[in-house]
């Protein structure tokens, strides 16, 4: 069986997480937490930076999300795969999955990160520049939603396992305008599909870590 590193409330963990449930694959889910120091020590050695999700199957181990999530439509499960066959649909599915990665998890990402530094550390200018960038993404990818049920090419794919938690959190730390509908409808969308609304379920329990809480309602 594959053994998945990661973390119930990590949000790239999450891309993965709901690849596999949408594809039905069993896996044995190893804790990357300071009670599990040897998994600690498994993923620093694996990753570049100990970063997780790590997938490792057999003698094969995957790091990065979306690699992890292509190596699953190759080798595992039974769905149809998040990165379409179709190379010319692949190209939107990738290029969807990069901009919820880069331009709405990643400053969300710089932002959290900030506010868990040491006292005196913060970057007073951070998340000046942070909320810039999101008013920007949150404002392109409504334009991008419109008319459209999913991410890319109409049908779930790698791209909506990126945006269901990078919509998910940044939401939760700044806000979606509410003059942005395509967008929230979306949120909301991906917010009930089963795989998605699991994964939000099993986070539960570990909300109170989230440095930039009581922001706003995650769902
Ligand atoms: N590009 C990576 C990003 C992975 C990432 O940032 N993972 C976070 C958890 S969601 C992490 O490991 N953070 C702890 C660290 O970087 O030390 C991917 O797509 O897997």
């Amino acid at each position: 069986m594959i053994q998945i590193y990661g973390h119930p409330f990590a949000a790239f963990y999450w891309k993965t997480l709901i690849a596999l449930y949408e594809r039905d694959v069993p896996f044995q889910f190893l804790m990357v937490d300071g009670d599990h120091p040897d998994h600690v020590a498994a993923v620093s050695r694996l990753a570049p930076t100990g970063q997780f999700p790590v997938l490792v199957d057999g003698e094969q181990t995957v790091i990065e999300s979306a690699a992890i999530i292509e190596y699953l439509d190759l080798h595992h499960g039974s769905a149809p795969p998040l990165v379409p066959a179709d190379p010319r649909a692949a190209i939107e599915a990738r290029q969807m999955d990069s901009v919820f990665d880069d331009y709405i998890m990643s400053p969300l990402s710089r932002m959290v990160f900030n506010v868990i530094r040491p006292e005196g550390k913060q970057d007073p200018h951070l998340n000046e520049e942070a909320h810039a960038t999101l008013d920007k993404s949150y404002a392109w990818a409504n334009r991008w939603m419109e008319g459209r049920v999913w991410a890319a090419n109409d049908s779930f794919s790698i791209a909506d396992c990126a945006a269901a938690p990078a919509l998910f959190y940044a939401h939760w730390g700044y806000p979606i305008p509410a003059s942005l509908t395509a967008l929230r409808e979306y949120r909301n969308r991906l917010l009930i599909r089963p795989s998605i609304a699991r994964v939000v379920d099993e986070a539960r329990p570990w909300r109170e870590i989230f440095p930039l809480k009581g922001q706003n309602s995650p769902d």
